[in-house]
């Protein structure tokens, strides 16, 4: 079978997507549930029915294209990925893998090739934390790592419930229902962008994930006391601010530290009441994310973060609160799925590096319900969560085609 793919025109679909963004280019704001999100939803669902695929959308608003294979009862093989990005992003985050996955199907039926298991382009909901607090909404509901009433009870960062938001972005139906079975999917596969350095410093284009890293998130609140910042001498103060600080300071050393280089945390919001430049600050929200490849060691920093607020807060007289968002087991990568892209690889006689996922994605909780791997390729400088975010066009499509190879393989 001689694949190609389509290289210009998957270049050209993923910078018109990039135009359906809430930011002016060549920043990406596509926040779950938005006007964007929406238009972006529809103008992808066109070129899946384009390409002759089923749509069908879930009450969470997960999306399936499928392309019947010739045995419509097997269980199907699933690729895909996510197109919300969160503020100030750049193109290519999820989009590789969903667009990526639309045309790895597209060059498949160029090919002539016909599957005998089905192949299902899956775009997920809310992969990013960024309007609900929890990443992977979709996946974590589709795999059963979130239950239908926790997810109900999600508010977004201006206080609107999630079930409401579904609702009027058009998605109804009970979350209940948006669970898959175990055998539902034969295997899953993902195309994504690295979101770091190695393949481009090590100058290998592709990488196949065997380990996919445990991601926590926490919410917490300072709470000191405010007061006029002429009026409140040095000793009386319990400055909301300066106790966070001693914290975040804190949270950086845990994951210093652990005595790993896997270990990762980052304090990414940190918002000051009342914010005024002679108000003495007296509540702090911070939100905190930690990270590594071994989940012990990830708790260990979580019990550190732990110990470090207690002590903050008894030394500064003020109260500490927290609230864990998640707290997720890192996941193994399936033999079967490592191994149909690895053979794709050597197919091409292209190297390739295994190595580990840091970032979190939908194949974290795939896993759960199906054998489950994921294809990286390079993106410039490691780069991501940003407007500055690239890769290569003949990496982009480098990855298509070997995404393209395995689906192939595992659709048989
Ligand atoms: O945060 C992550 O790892 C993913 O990009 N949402
Ligand atoms: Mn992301
Ligand atoms: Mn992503």
């Amino acid at each position: 079978m001689n694949l190609s793919v389509d290289q210009d025109k998957l270049l050209a679909e993923i910078e018109e997507l990039a135009c359906i963004s809430e930011a002016e280019a060549p920043i990406v704001t596509r926040v779950v549930f938005t006007a964007k999100d929406l238009e972006a939803r529809g103008w992808l669902l066109a070129r899946c029915e384009d390409a002759g695929l089923t749509i069908r959308r879930d009450p969470i608003g997960n999306m399936f294209a499928r392309w019947a294979g010739s045995d419509p009862e097997a269980p199907a093989v699933g690729t895909g990925s996510h197109i919300d990005a969160i503020p100030n992003a750049g193109k290519y985050d999820g989009v590789v893998g969903v667009l990526g996955g639309l045309e790895a199907i597209r060059a498949l039926q160029r090919g002539g090739f016909r599957p005998k298991r089905s192949i299902e382009l899956l775009i997920f909901t809310a992969e990013e934390p960024t309007r609900f607090g929890v990443g992977c909404l979709g996946s974590r509901l589709l795999s059963g790592a979130l239950s239908p009433e926790a997810a109900a009870k999600l508010t977004d960062s201006d206080g609107r419930n999630a079930e409401k938001v579904r609702g009027k972005a058009g998605f109804s139906g009970e979350l209940r229902d948006v669970k898959l079975p175990s055998d539902h999917y034969r295997a899953f596969v993902e195309l994504h962008i690295e979101q770091g350095p190695l393949l481009e410093q090590q100058k290998i284009p592709l990488g196949i994930v065997t380990r996919i890293a445990a991601p926590a998130s926490l919410r917490m609140v300072v709470e000191g006391t405010g007061g006029h910042a002429g009026g409140v001498l040095m000793p009386d103060r319990r400055d909301a601010l300066c106790a966070a600080a001693e914290v975040i300071l804190a949270i950086e050393n845990a994951a210093r530290a652990s005595g790993a280089i896997d270990t990762v945390a980052t304090v990414g919001v940190c918002e000051v009441f009342p914010g005024a430049v002679n108000s003495i600050p007296s509540r702090v929200r911070l939100t905190v994310d930690v990270r590594d490849t071994d989940l012990a060691r990830r708790d260990n920093a979580m019990h550190a973060i732990d110990d470090a607020m207690r002590r903050v807060a008894e030394k500064r007289q003020v109260s500490i609160h927290s609230e864990l968002v998640n707290a997720d087991a890192p996941a193994d990568c399936a033999a079967s799925v490592v191994g149909a892209l690895s053979d794709a690889c050597r197919k091409h006689a292209w190297p390739f590096l295994s190595m580990v996922s840091r970032a979190y994605h939908d194949s974290l909780f795939m896993s759960r319900i199906a054998p489950t791997g994921m294809l990286f390729i390079p993106c410039r400088g490691g780069v991501s969560h940003r407007p500055d975010e690239y890769a290569a066009p003949e990496d982009i499509a480098r990855g298509t085609l070997v995404l393209a190879e395995a689906l192939a393989s595992l659709s048989q």
